[in-house]
């Protein structure tokens, strides 16, 4: 084991109706650090009996919190962006100890939660609708943006701060009460993040936190009529479920499923650029973001050199404990991805993919039993090949080599996901046709496949989700119902589409 750090040997709480309160069940389970074992803290593991008292605290709480004007839950909003800020560096160390990336990434996504506290404290003040005239006269026509009731709140744990602030933030400024349902291997950041929502104020029952499995504290958020919206974020199977689940009960469902994003490199490139990009998107928090990229792209004129500069540099990357100084790729989450990514890197040789470095475990003893994996890349990938399909969510990248632009976004769309998509050209014309023809719901020019700003729509196409995009305006179109309204000070009956 490379260094035990010392366990925070805590044992957390659910947060119902502004109470700490423990699971009615008494089970727990362990966070664990994965890499290197230490137990981090006791979590409940809650359920069914949990998530009915949350919900019913936060439908209770739902008549009198869609009564604040917006100005004011922007405002502890705003609080716990401060809060957030102030303990950046605590939290970051935390969420490196409980999920493995390294600390300047985890910084990072503690960074997209204080960005989105600040930005979505102003949509208090402004969450606009609109005025347009009556087709009669003396009558007076707007559409406003009222909330919907208790918003149920799914997350992964490889964005333990960022992604449930994307949610919770928007949810709540929209004038929602948030029953949130954290992934078990991510609890301690959310509990320091409502423990943060506490202090800045929000009212008892506004937000609530149950601890615990899908199938137990999910399962009822996915099926009590209570809840009235679902926002997920997730694997794509899981996805499926919550969409008919949550669908068959009529409920607003939003889902961020996943992706199997590439970068596309021309000949007329910026090698030593690309290759930054590469690096940075393929093995940055060790492959496991939904906007990872796992496939390249390149056309024929730079492949071998692109290939072997890549080689070159992947093996000087190093593997470490998160937390350690020169550490550029921490663990797995857990054993489980260890075996997953295992397996791909075999079907990837089965299929005939050339392994050009990686494939394995490292041997490394000061790396214990962390759950860790060589990054690895594949070159002479062909595009139907399991590995340049399906989402590995490890640092595994594979090689595919096209002849022009055109095969290329070919390539790049032909997979069942569509987040996040990358050109490295100088070419400006190239540029704005892949900009139009790339079937993803993000597009970078020149830049990899990851690194999101939360004031822009956040989602992808097809197989990534349903439709929905989280972040910038665009998440208060799914926190929020449009409602028109129509005052007519005619003083008599005016029929519309009649007495025009
Ligand atoms: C995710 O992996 O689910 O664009 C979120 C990015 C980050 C968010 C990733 N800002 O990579």
């Amino acid at each position: 084991m490379a260094r035990r750090h010392q366990a925070m040997s805590v044992r957390l709480k659910n947060f119902i109706n502004g109470q700490w309160v423990d699971p009615e069940g008494g089970r727990y389970r362990e966070d664990v650090d994965p890499a290197n074992g230490a137990v981090l803290a006791e979590v409940p593991a809650s359920t069914a009996a949990d998530a009915g008292r949350a919900i019913a605290a936060a439908a209770e709480a739902f008549s009198a919190w869609r009564q604040v004007p917006g100005p004011k839950r922007g405002e502890l909003l705003f609080e716990a962006g401060r809060l957030l800020q102030a303990r950046k560096s605590a939290l970051a160390e935390k969420m490196t100890r409980e999920m493995g990336k390294v600390l300047l990434e985890t910084a990072g996504d503690v960074q997209e939660g204080i960005d989105m506290a600040f930005y979505m404290a102003g949509e208090g003040r402004r969450s606009f609708g609109y005025t347009t005239p009556s087709e009669l006269p003396d009558k007076f026509a707007m559409a406003m943006r009222d909330p919907i009731g208790v918003a149920g709140i799914i997350t992964p744990w490889n964005f333990p701060m960022a992604i449930p602030t994307w949610k919770i933030f928007p949810a709540l400024v929209a004038g929602n009460t948030v029953v949130f349902k954290p992934a078990t291997e991510a609890p301690y950041l959310a509990y320091e993040l409502v423990s943060i929502l506490q202090e800045a104020g929000f009212p008892p029952g506004v937000v609530n936190l149950v601890f615990g499995s899908g199938t137990e504290v999910g399962e009822v958020l996915l099926t009590d009529p209570r809840v009235a919206l679902i926002s997920f974020t997730g694997s794509n199977q899981t996805g499926r479920h919550v969409a008919a689940v949550a669908g068959a009960g009529l409920k607003r469902v939003s889902l961020e499923l996943g992706g199997k994003n590439a970068i596309i490199v021309l000949d007329d490139a910026d090698l030593d650029l690309a290759v930054e990009g590469i690096l940075w998107s393929a093995y940055g928090t060790t492959g496991q973001r939904c906007t990872a990229c796992s496939r390249l792209i390149v056309q024929e004129g730079v492949y071998d050199r692109l290939r072997d500069r890549l080689v070159e540099r992947i093996g000087q990357l190093r593997l470490g404990h998160g937390l350690a100084p020169g550490t550029d790729v921490g663990p797995l989450i857990n054993r489980a991805a260890v075996e997953k990514v295992q397996q791909y890197v075999a079907w990837g040789r089965e299929e005939g993919a050339r392994l050009e470095i990686g494939g394995g475990m490292p041997t490394d003893p000061e790396l214990g039993t962390g759950h860790f994996y060589l990054p690895t890349l594949f070159s002479e990938v062909g595009s139907n090949m399991r590995i340049a399909q399906e989402e590995i969510f490890g640092p595994v990248l594979s090689m595919i080599r096209v002849k022009t632009l055109s095969e290329a976004v070919a390539v790049n769309n032909q997979v069942a996901y569509g987040l996040s998509s990358s050109l490295f050209t100088a070419n400006v014309n190239a540029a704005f046709r892949a900009i139009r023809d790339l079937a993803t719901g993000i597009v970078y020019i020149n830049a990899g496949t990851t690194g999101a700003e939360i004031h822009l729509p956040f989602g992808g196409t097809r197989g990534t989700g349903n439709g929905h995009r989280e972040a910038g305006t665009a998440a208060l179109d799914f926190f929020a119902e449009w409602k028109a309204v129509y005052v007519d000070y005619s003083g008599r009956l005016q029929r519309a589409q009649i007495d025009t």
